[in-house]
């Protein structure tokens, strides 16, 4: 990692001396899972289609076979690769850092899969299902390995309504964030002396706008993302590195720097 030991100390300082950490998580945390970003390029059959125009309550209506297709082939994905150092040197920052927080924008489960005790899911979880029509209340959950129907005819219908078709539980574009979580998220991040941003582009909105609260209100942006993206503008410190490279390397040294 061709960064400046000085300059990795300085980065792991701030977070070393964090009061109220919050540790904001998006798909390029996962890359190095082997789980593509949304911005990848997908592969194959999916190549030609924008993840922004199937994640979408339009487009489940439009073609509920297509889009379920694609979560399948996304949890397909999931379930063959595995969490990287960079979600166990987040389980020992909080071991570190007992206050700490993760909010993440991330569907994958792999901050929970490694043991990470708080963490805040703003977009949903691709392993769960819920009614289209929340027919039951917000949310109406389905255990689809209980249903029977044909895989290859796409979603199988809600149990309780029989009208309406499962669909994956998360947030599509055009949808509401779950309230209380963003509620969280939002006082958060107007708390947070220091907010660690890892791994997204900062391009979806509300999520995208949490470090900003953070530094509008006295806090510390830190980045760990090896491009660009909306947050560095307003980031204090961006190391420019794949954050399973820099992530073990930065909790190592806070380690380090809370044991002298
Ligand atoms: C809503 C779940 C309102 C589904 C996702 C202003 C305010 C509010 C809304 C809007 C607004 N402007 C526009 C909107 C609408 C829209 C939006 O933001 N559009 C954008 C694109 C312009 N927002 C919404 O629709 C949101 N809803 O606001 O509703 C409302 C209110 C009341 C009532 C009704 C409606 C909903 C947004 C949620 C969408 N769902 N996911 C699914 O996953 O299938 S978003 C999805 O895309 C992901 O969850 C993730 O959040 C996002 C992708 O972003 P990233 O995670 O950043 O990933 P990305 O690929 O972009 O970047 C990866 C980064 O990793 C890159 O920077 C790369 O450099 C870096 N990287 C690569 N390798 C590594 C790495 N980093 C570290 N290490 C590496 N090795």
């Amino acid at each position: 990692m061709n960064i400046s030991e000085e300059v990795l100390k300085q980065f792991a300082g701030h977070i070393a001396n964090a009061k109220r950490l919050v540790v904001s998580t998006g798909a390029g945390i996962s890359k190095e899972s082997g789980v593509p970003t949304f911005r990848d390029a997908h592969d194959g059959l999916w190549a030609k289609y924008d993840p922004m125009q199937l994640a979408t309550p339009q487009a489940f209506r439009r073609n509920p076979k297509l889009v379920w297709d694609w979560y399948q082939y996304r949890r397909d994905l999931i379930a063959s690769a595995e969490p990287n150092p960079g979600h166990y040197a987040l389980v020992e920052l909080e071991e570190l850092t007992p206050q700490m927080i993760i909010v993440t924008q991330n569907v994958d489960g792999f901050h929970q899969m490694v043991g990470s005790r708080d963490v805040i899911g703003l977009h949903g979880n691709i392993q769960e299902f819920k009614c289209f029509d929340n027919c039951q209340g917000i949310p109406t959950l389905i255990d689809i390995d209980a249903l029977e129907w044909d895989k290859e005819s796409g979603p199988p219908l809600c149990p309780y309504c029989q009208q309406a078709y499962a669909r994956p539980n998360v947030v599509w574009f055009g949808e509401a964030l779950p309230a209380e979580a963003l509620e969280r998220a939002f006082q958060l991040s107007l708390q947070a002396d220091v907010m660690l941003v890892v791994g997204t582009s900062g391009l979806v909105q509300p999520s995208a706008s949490l470090p900003a609260i953070t530094r509008r209100s006295g806090g510390m942006v830190l980045e760990i993302n090896p491009n660009p993206s909306m947050i560095t503008s307003i980031a204090n410190q961006h190391l420019m590195v794949p954050s399973g490279e820099a992530l073990p390397v930065v909790v190592n040294l806070v380690r380090q720097m809370k044991e002298t």
